[in-house]
């Protein structure tokens, strides 16, 4: 019998292709090679599609040194694959089911999942809708909040709008009070993101994350506890579940989670299951599957909450493509749970190759 061929697709036009390379690695590194045909196809920096053949496609690794992690790609045969329309790489053959990891614009924000839907395969993960709305905060919350979704109080600052009238959005940002967070909205992994404690060092804060992208959202800081749960679909008709909630401890002198904090190992450290009330526990387990819902997630989600100091919850954001190595926080809460690593990578598999194409 054949076996399910899988292209897991890694890297990407973006400034975050080595995060994708870290987690294509630990997916390529716990894939069942005897139920599946693995096929490692890589995005160069510069967007051409490369694609490993023959035995090279089992010796792909991902590797991590001073100069960050990288992932060897073959050199010597692999052919260079120009992804135009009805030309699909004869190298590949058929393609059950491509795992996406991929990061930021061009990957993890509705794209590569269009790009699927329209060659009619199948895919790991949210689909188009899901995965945009998840990529740009603005409209995230926005649909949290339709869902009646506890979100804090934030601002979106415009390009035009920070160009023409700037008094107004310092204006409508010092009602949130202080200090605020400022990030870019249609960026993953906290670059671009500080946090500003007065008037004076807002435009800064701003212009950095204008660098990442001309929207930018102003967010009223929560003090509380950061607290993370991630969320799987059901293999059978029953709604997805959400795992046990971890809490989410900022070791050594970073201010916030910020991006060194969370990709670099050592610096976070997951407290599995957290330390809260029962009740606390069942209110944020319900609140994630339902942000879950409110977007349309498929597959694997990521929901990050506050927990306040008089016991309120606020969600603070859903990640549709978490950090996916073997240590990240979604695949330590659901190893937490009683389903493994490798048995994670499994199960959204299989739940891509019963999906149907076309409309869900
Ligand atoms: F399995 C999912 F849901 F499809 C999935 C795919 C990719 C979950 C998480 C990720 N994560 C990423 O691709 C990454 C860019 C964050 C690297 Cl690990």
């Amino acid at each position: 019998e054949r076996r399910p061929r899988v292209a897991v697709v890694f890297g990407g036009r973006n400034s975050e292709h080595a995060v994708s390379l870290l987690g294509a690695g630990s997916v390529l590194s716990v894939i069942d090679r005897d139920k599946y045909d693995v096929v490692p196809v890589g995005i160069a920096q510069d967007g051409r599609w490369v694609l490993a053949s023959g035995e090279q496609r089992y010796a792909i690794e991902a590797t991590v040194d001073e100069s960050g992690p990288a992932l060897a790609l073959p050199t010597g045969e692999a052919s260079l694959v120009a992804l135009s329309p009805g030309r699909i790489p004869e190298e590949l053959g058929t393609v059950d089911v491509v795992f996406p990891v991929l990061h930021g614009p061009f990957g993890e924000d509705g794209t590569i999942q269009g790009l699927l839907e329209m060659a009619g395969v199948r895919y790991v993960g949210s689909g188009v809708l899901a995965s945009s709305v998840g990529m740009d905060k603005e409209y995230m919350k926005a649909v949290l909040a339709a869902a009646g979704l506890p979100i804090g109080k934030y601002a979106v600052v415009r390009d035009r709008d920070w160009r023409l009238d700037r008094e107004r959005v310092l204006k409508e940002v010092q009602g949130l009070g202080w200090p605020v967070f400022v990030k870019p909205a249609r960026a993953g992994s906290s670059q671009g993101i500080s946090r500003a404690t007065a008037t004076g060092e807002l435009a800064e804060a701003i212009e950095l994350a204008r660098a990442h992208d001309p929207k930018v959202l102003v967010e009223a800081a929560v003090e509380g506890r950061e607290i993370e749960c991630a969320v799987l679909e059901s293999l059978d008709d029953a709604p997805p579940v959400a795992s046990v909630p971890g809490e989410v401890l900022i070791r050594d002198d970073h201010e916030f989670y910020d991006f060194t904090a969370k990709y670099t190992e050592g610096h976070i450290d997951l407290d599995v299951p957290a330390r809260v009330p029962p009740e606390v526990t069942e209110r944020l387990k319900s609140m994630a599957v339902r942000a879950f819902e409110a977007l349309s997630c498929e597959g694997l989600a990521r929901v990050d909450f506050f927990h306040t100091p008089d016991g309120g919850i606020v969600l603070n954001e859903i990640n549709t493509m978490p950090g996916f190595t073997a240590t990240s926080v979604a695949p330590q809460l659901w190893a937490a749970g009683g389903l493994p690593y490798p048995a994670l990578v499994d199960r959204l598999i299989q739940l891509a190759l019963r999906r149907s194409v076309g409309l869900r």
